[in-house]
C-alpha cells in the first residue's frame, strides 16, 4: 500500500506521519511539500519531494494520500492525485462546500465515505468536535438553534506563528525580568501572537469571518440539517495546542440532564467529563486525548424552561482530533487500520 503526504513537513502533515505509522506500519510512504527536503520526524529521517514533480508524466501512482496545503495547492494537486489513482483527504477548505464532494466526520457521517468515493473533504478543526458532541443530541432530541463561541490555539495558525508565539514569549519574560519592568509594557500587541483576537480573516459583507462562516456552513451539510439555526464567534487565544468551544445548545426535544449526558457519553470518539464544573476540560487537557472530542460542563441554560436549552463545553487537539486523526478514520473505511482507535467501529465490525 503506498500512502503520499502533501504537506509533510507542516504542523498536520506530521500528525499524519505519526498515525500513519500507527493506522498502516507496512505502508510504503512519499512524502511531499514546497519543495525537495530531508525531514527529521519521530527518530527517522524522510526525503521529501516537491509537490509539482507529482506533475511529470511519469510520476508514480499510489493507493492513499493525504492533502494538508493551502487552498490553491489543493486545488492544483488534488485533481492529479486522483488521475494517479489514489483516494484522496483534503484538509483544505477548497471542496468542503462542493456538492460533489463528501465533507465527512469520522463516527457522524463518515457513510458518506463509499468504495466509490475518490476523493473527501476534512472539515475544519472546529467543526470536528462540535459535530462528534451534537450528533448524539440530534439523532435522540432534535437539534433547533446552536450558538458557538470559539477559542483557537495558536497552532491553528501553524508553524512559523506558533514558532514566533514561543520565541517571543520567552523574549518577552526574559525582558520582563532584566528591565524590571511590566512584562506588557514590553510587548507590542500588533506584533505579539499572545493575545486575544477575533479570528477574523476573509470576513465578507455578513460580518462574518470565513472562520465563523466554515463552522456554520460546514456543520449543515455534515449534520444534513441545511436549515439548522447555527451562528458562531471565532477567537485566536495565546494556547499553543487545543481548541475550546463554549456551545449553547436548544433542543427540539425537551430532556434532563441524565439523559443528555448519557448520549454525549455515548458519542464514538468522544470523551465525556461529567459534572457541571467539567473539572479538567481544557485547551491544553486535549494534549492527552489527542484522538478524542472532550466534552463536558453540561448545564441547563438559565434561561430554559422546558429542558430544551443547555449550555456545554467541546474541546479537542485541532492538529489530531480536528485534523490528522479524523483524515485517518476516514480513509479506514477502504484501507482498514490496525489501531483500533483510528479505525470507524460500525465498518469495523461489519
Ligand atoms: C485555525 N481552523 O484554527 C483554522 C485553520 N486550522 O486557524
Amino acid at each position: 500500500m503506498r500512502i503520499c503526504i502533501l504537506g509533510a513537513t507542516g504542523l498536520v502533515g506530521s500528525e499524519l506521519l505519526t498515525l500513519i505509522a500507527r493506522a498502516w506500519p507496512t505502508a510504503e510512504l512519499a512524502l511531499y511539500a514546497s519543495r525537495d527536503q530531508t525531514l527529521a520526524h519521530g527518530g527517522d529521517t524522510h526525503e521529501v519531494q516537491a509537490a509539482s514533480s507529482l506533475e511529470r508524466g511519469d510520476a508514480p501512482g499510489g493507493d492513499l494520500a493525504f492533502v494538508a496545503l493551502d487552498d490553491q495547492y489543493s486545488a492544483r494537486y488534488c485533481p492529479r492525485l486522483v488521475e494517479l489513482g489514489y483516494r484522496v483527504i483534503d484538509k483544505s477548505n477548497t471542496y468542503r462546500m462542493n456538492p460533489e464532494v463528501p465533507l465527512v466526520v469520522a463516527g457522524v457521517n463518515h457513510h458518506r465515505a463509499t468504495s466509490a468515493t475518490k476523493l473527501v473533504a476534512n472539515p475544519n478543526c472546529t467543526t470536528i468536535p462540535l459535530t462528534l458532541a451534537l450528533e448524539p443530541l440530534r439523532a435522540r432530541f432534535g437539534l433547533g438553534e446552536i450558538t458557538v463561541s470559539s477559542y483557537q490555539a495558536i497552532s491553528g495558525a501553524g508553524l512559523a506563528p506558533l514558532s514566533r508565539f514561543v520565541d517571543m514569549t520567552v523574549e518577552g519574560f526574559t525582558r520582563m525580568q532584566t528591565a524590571g519592568e511590566l512584562w506588557g509594557e514590553l510587548l507590542d500587541p500588533a506584533e505579539y501572537p499572545g493575545n486575544v483576537v477575533p479570528h477574523s480573516g476573509k470576513t465578507d459583507d455578513s460580518g462574518f469571518s470565513s472562520e465563523e462562516r466554515k463552522l456554520v456552513n460546514e456543520s449543515r451539510k455534515i449534520l444534513e440539517l441545511p436549515e439548522l439555526g447555527i451562528s458562531a464567534q471565532c477567537c485566536r487565544v495565546p494556547v499553543p495546542a487545543g481548541h475550546y468551544e463554549n456551545v449553547w445548545i436548544e433542543l427540539e426535544r425537551g430532556a434532563d440532564a441524565e439523559e443528555i449526558s448519557e448520549a454525549l457519553a455515548s458519542g464514538p470518539f468522544v470523551h465525556y467529563h461529567p459534572g457541571a464544573d467539567g473539572a479538567g476540560l481544557t485547551a491544553l487537557a486535549t494534549v492527552h486525548r489527542r484522538d478524542h472530542a472532550l466534552v463536558g460542563r453540561l448545564r441547563k441554560d438559565n434561561r430554559d424552561t422546558d429542558g430544551r436549552r443547555w449550555c456545554l463545553t467541546v474541546a479537542a487537539d485541532n492538529l489530531r482530533l480536528g485534523a490528522a486523526t479524523n483524515a485517518v478514520r476516514i480513509a479506514s473505511a477502504w484501507f482498514p487500520a490496525s489501531d483500533p482507535l483510528l479505525g470507524i467501529p460500525s465498518l469495523r465490525q461489519a
